[in-house]
């Protein structure tokens, strides 16, 4: 009994600091926009091709790197122009609010939009909000397309769903309408199906995921 109490103390707290990150968010203009999905799913790929496509469009955007250890991912956006800093989670298995913070106030950007990479788990980021205004899940392909029955609370506290890797979906039959199924049955969310094997140039889902981040302006 007494870890629940303390479970939901956290998340009390945790709630609280969310909503001071949200007034520091619009003060500071920008959108924030957490990526999560289990390990592998593609959600640094999906974040290099959302950067790409805002830099196309003259708006700048920043990254928050929570999914690893090491500094890989933060060292290749910052090789790209794009400003980006590593957390390291520690083998934490979701990031909060506290991190959040520190992360993007050692950031120092503002006027565009910042990219959380979440750390890769299907679980827990559905609990800890981050203050953020756009919440997007990433499902693979190979994951299988019974995933939004199985993950319900993830895949109804998103935003939006980005369905990676549709380049292999014959490879694995993968059953699109199943999948779409499972989605209408927990959440209005709309899912934007990417395929970006071979680079995200004109990719239409990648498209219209920033049209869809960029309304919430
Ligand atoms: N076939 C295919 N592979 C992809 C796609 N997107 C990402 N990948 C591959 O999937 C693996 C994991 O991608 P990554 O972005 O690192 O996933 P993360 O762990 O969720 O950040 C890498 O080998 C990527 O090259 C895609 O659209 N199609
Ligand atoms: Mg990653
Ligand atoms: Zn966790």
């Amino acid at each position: 009994m007494s870890e629940v109490i303390i479970m939901k103390e956290l998340l009390g707290e945790n709630t609280r600091i969310a909503e001071e990150n949200r007034d520091l968010y619009k003060k500071d203009k920008v959108i924030m926009v957490n990526i999560m999905g289990a390990p592998g799913a593609g959600k640094t790929t999906l974040i290099k091709a959302l950067t790409d496509e805002l830099k196309s469009r003259s708006v700048e955007s920043a990254v928050i790197e929570g999914d690893l250890f090491s500094s890989i991912d933060a060292d290749k956006f910052n090789d790209n122009g794009v400003k980006s800093v590593e957390i390291n989670t520690c083998g934490e298995c979701h990031l909060d609010a506290a991190v959040i913070k520190s992360g993007y106030d050692s950031l120092g950007f503002k006027n565009g939009v910042v990219f959380i990479e979440n750390v890769g788990n299907l679980i827990c980021p559905a609990e800890f909000d981050l203050g953020e205004e756009v919440r997007i899940v990433c499902a693979s392909v190979p994951e299988g397309d019974d995933k939004p029955f199985k993950y319900v609370p993830m895949f109804s506290y998103v935003d939006a769903v980005a369905l990676t890797k549709c380049d292999l979906k014959e490879a694995v039959g993968f059953d699109t309408d199943n999948f779409r199924k499972g989605m209408d049955a927990v959440n209005e969310a709309p899912v934007f199906e990417t395929s970006l094997k071979k680079g995200s140039a004109s990719d239409p889902g990648v498209k219209g995921l920033v049209d869809f981040i960029l309304k919430k302006s």
